[in-house]
């Protein structure tokens, strides 16, 4: 038990129990008899938010009074999924808890399921900072993650027909018992206006910003309680509200209505998550977003310090350092340069000395379209003075190109941070890069493509600033809490540390080999497919069988990730039992989870061409002993926890040198499931520690897709010169899937042929057919599958957030741990 040191508070059974019934009675206004599962959520929150509060005020304390420097996470998003679970495995009170509420008639399974996941990220990237956080107060690391408190999170998805349907995600409906609203640490942030230039006393020229607007920030702080439970950290969100402030003049004026309706504006800003949606880019509420979260962050970090420091700017970059996850963040910058130059009276160079030794940017995708611009019209617009900065910021930075590569336009073009096209856009990749003092990708391969594809001059330029932080995840969530059974059997094994230490998994490897391990490991895998089967029937309808291999994708639908090509290979599957109902193969259930982007008309035919592929086989008396398609809906964190335990198979077929790392892929793998995949991301990290036996991996690599672009890639080439990839495609261009309605799955079809196959699918098509037969050869052999899995448990050490976290300490934010008491 980790916690059983926490001589102050009383972590018996006992106390729990008596703390459950008092919230009960005094927060809930219930009783024992009365209570729904609802109830019971609530107060056993509130009985453990007791011991985090307890713990927080003496985590701030201990910060405070070491005056310590810390970490400050700017996320636009922060994908935290359900607490309560995880409150209580990292007090290490699960156990008790649950031998408390049985006393009380209550099932602890059914309890958890009543909290809503707080999906205020859209995938990877805010899983990320998710992990990060808790693996920063885990190890003791001073650090507080920055974000916006959205109303409405991810949309929840529902399956019509096949087709996705978008609804709101209301969850906040029913109350969050663990936010602590926090109105003495309201900012004020400025928008819109004008900027007036006026004289100093010295003569020097002075900007003052007279802003359009103003609005509120309300600080929402979520206690962030590490393994253990000994430091607690806080994620601060915040709420946007309207100020009051410039409506006063229209109320008077009797302009009751418009007064109400700029209230209503300034409460729109943080009302909803953006569903990553490269088509909707450039939307001006989503730069306010950025701004107004960035802004009040920075306000209440120089809030603290002067707290500490005074006026004296000195030691600022010893006790901050902020981490700006992606460029979503990146209008801090300028927004730190003002604040230094136009409010503080800083120099410029010393107040760029200050922002460059403060910043440092993690970047998440090399896709061109992903990569952030905004119109410098709207930047002049919302931020005229951060645009007056930016301008100034390129200016002084192209003068260090030119000193560089004199003369050299292009260059200069191509560094800029203006791209002069029809419509000035503001990159804010470059802006990130310039203003940052480290740069990170997400994996070696993606770190790599940085340096050498995207900002080779930059690297050239600024030697060392860039660099790689491989991607982790918290094995406390995605083993410990996830996967009880695999856990314990871990832990009787070689010991319950590994939560903390995860390479001690390792000591694992020596039991590879030993048949009464590889039935216990298996067996595990096997109530834990059983498990998902009941849920599969319960969301879907479907029956799947549960001795069937268990073969999950899950991830957010998009093109690159290349659903697709599972579908294809899918499609050819049931082909070839068509065409011989002999056809060797163990039965295999290939299971999704993804949302597509609600503007993103390709991803969603994806969907929707899943679901109608999967009613055609699992009604197909000819093939369905053998495969089984299903779609689950919602895909988000609490129902990843119920897949993730139950893969025998992870798909990770990305097309090499688009998925920037991944870590899906870690989790599956971590839980005992093989990964198919291409030599992508971590992928290829994670090979280099299982071994090239124990995964399968196909396709062209990176290497092998530039040359094939580069000579002409043609996909008619794939589709005349294979036959079974001219059958599928045909096939899904009939009605077959969808009687009556004939090219309903046509764009697929056509986004693969005469849309030129951006992502190479019909290129990998045989290379991923011939690793599905390896796979399927090697699940044949019950013994040699099992001691495979082990070894991909075995060897995830590396994958632990805990180790990313300590290289981005030593590589970049140069923390001291502050451990409390
Ligand atoms: C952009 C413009 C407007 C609105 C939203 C966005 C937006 C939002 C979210 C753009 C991108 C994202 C998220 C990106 C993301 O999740 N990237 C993933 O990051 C993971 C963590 O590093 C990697 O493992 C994945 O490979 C990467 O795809």
């Amino acid at each position: 038990n980790p916690v059983s040191t926490i001589p102050e508070l009383d972590l018996s059974k006992k106390a729990f129990k008596e703390a459950v019934v008092r919230h009960l009675h005094s927060t809930l206004g219930t009783d024992e008899n009365k209570a729904n599962n609802h109830a019971w959520f609530k107060a056993a929150s509130a009985a453990i938010q007791e011991l985090v509060l307890n713990r927080l005020r003496k985590t701030q304390k201990s910060h405070y009074l070491n005056d310590t420097r810390a970490v400050h996470y700017f996320s636009a998003e922060f994908l935290m999924g359900r607490l309560l679970s995880n409150n209580m495995h990292n007090f290490g009170l699960f156990e008790t808890a649950q031998a408390a509420l049985q006393e009380l008639g209550v099932d602890l399974t059914d309890v958890l399921e009543e909290e809503p996941d707080m999906a205020l990220g859209n995938g990877g990237l805010g899983r990320l900072a998710a992990c990060y956080i808790d693996s920063l107060a885990t190890m003791d690391y001073p650090a507080i993650g920055y974000g916006i408190h959205y109303e409405y999170g991810l949309f929840r998805q529902e399956i019509k027909n096949g087709a996705q349907i978008e609804r709101p995600d209301n969850w906040r409906d029913y109350g969050n018992p663990w936010e602590i609203c926090r109105p003495e640490s309201i900012q004020e942030i400025s928008l819109y206006g004008y900027v007036e230039t006026k004289y100093g006393k010295k003569g020097q020229i002075q900007k003052e910003w007279h802003p359009g607007a103003i609005v509120k920030g309300l600080p929402w702080d979520i206690p962030v309680v590490g393994y253990g439970g000994k430091t607690v950290n806080v994620l601060r969100l915040w709420e946007s509200q309207a100020s009051g402030y410039f409506n006063w003049d229209v109320f008077n004026a009797g302009g009751y209505v418009d007064a109400e309706r700029e209230n209503v504006e300034a409460e729109t800003i943080s009302k909803v998550l953006y569903p990553n949606d490269e088509t909707e880019a450039g939307k001006e509420l989503r730069l306010i977003q950025q701004y107004f979260f960035s802004a009040c962050s920075l306000k209440d970090i120089i809030r603290r310090y002067k707290r500490a420091h005074g006026d004296d700017w000195s030691r600022f970059t010893d006790q901050v350092v902020i981490q700006l996850n992606d460029t979503h963040p990146a209008i801090a910058i300028p927004e730190l340069m003002r604040i230094l130059v136009d409010r503080a009276e800083l120099d410029w160079d010393s107040a760029w000395e200050i922002c460059q030794n403060t910043f440092a940017y993690t970047n998440h995708t090399l896709l061109p379209e992903a990569l952030e611009k905004w119109p410098a019209r709207m930047i002049e617009k919302v931020l005229p003075r951060h645009l007056e900065i930016i301008y100034e910021i390129n200016h002084r930075f192209l003068s260090e190109v030119e000193k560089k590569w004199p003369g050299d336009n292009l260059m200069k073009a191509k560094l800029s941070i203006i791209e002069e096209s029809n419509e000035k856009m503001v990159r804010m990749g470059n802006l990130s890069v310039i203003g940052a003092f480290a740069v990170n990708g997400v994996a070696e391969i993606h770190s790599r493509l940085v340096k050498q594809n995207l900002f080779p001059e930059f690297d050239a330029l600024y030697p060392g600033k860039l660099t790689n932080v491989t991607n982790g995840i918290t094995p406390r969530r995605w083993l410990k809490a996830c996967n009880p059974l695999l856990s314990d059997l871990i832990s009787k094994k070689i010991g319950n540390d590994w939560p903390l230490h995860l390479s001690k998994l390792d000591d694992l490897s020596t039991l590879a080999d030993n048949k009464t391990f590889q039935n216990a490991f298996m067996r595990v895998k096997q109530k834990n497919k059983d498990a998902l089967a009941k849920e599969i029937k319960q969301l879907t309808g479907i029956s799947v069988d549960t001795k069937a291999i268990f073969d999950i994708q899950i991830k957010r639908l998009h093109e690159y990730k290349r659903q697709h090509l599972n579908l294809l290979h899918i499609l050819a599957l049931y082909r070839r039992l068509l065409e011989n109902p002999d056809y060797e193969m163990h039965p295999r259930v290939f299971i999704f989870g993804a949302k597509a982007a609600p503007g993103y008309a390709l991803a969603k035919t994806i969907i929707y061409a899943i679901n109608k592929v999967a009613d055609k086989i699992n009604a197909d008396v000819r093939v369905n002993q053998k495969i089984k398609v299903v779609f689950l809906p919602n895909y988000r964190v609490s129902l990843a926890e119920k897949m993730i335990p139950a893969a025998d198979v992870s798909q990770q077929i990305s097309t090499a040198g688009k998925e920037a790392s991944g870590t899906g892929n870690m989790k599956l793998a971590l839980n005992g499931a093989l990964t198919i995949g291409t030599l992508d991301g971590a992928n290829i990290e994670i090979a280099e520690e299982v071994g090239d036996d124990n995964i399968f991996i196909f396709g062209n690599t990176v290497e092998q897709v530039e040359a094939l672009t580069a000579r002409g890639y043609n996909p008619y080439d794939y589709y005349y010169n294979n036959k079974e990839i001219k059958a599928v495609l045909d096939w899904l261009d009939s009605d077959y899937f969808t009687p009556g309605q004939p090219g309903e799955l046509s764009p697929l079809k056509q986004s693969m042929l005469d849309g030129g196959d951006p992502y190479l699918v019909l290129a990998d098509f045989e290379s991923y057919s011939e690793a599905n037969i390896r796979l399927d050869e090697a699940y044949k052999d019950k013994t040699r599958w099992a001691k495979m899995a082990i070894l991909n448990t075995a060897k995830m050490g590396k994958f632990t957030s805990d180790r990313s976290i300590e290289d981005y300490v030593s590589k970049i934010w140069k923390l001291e741990k502050c451990g409390i008491e």
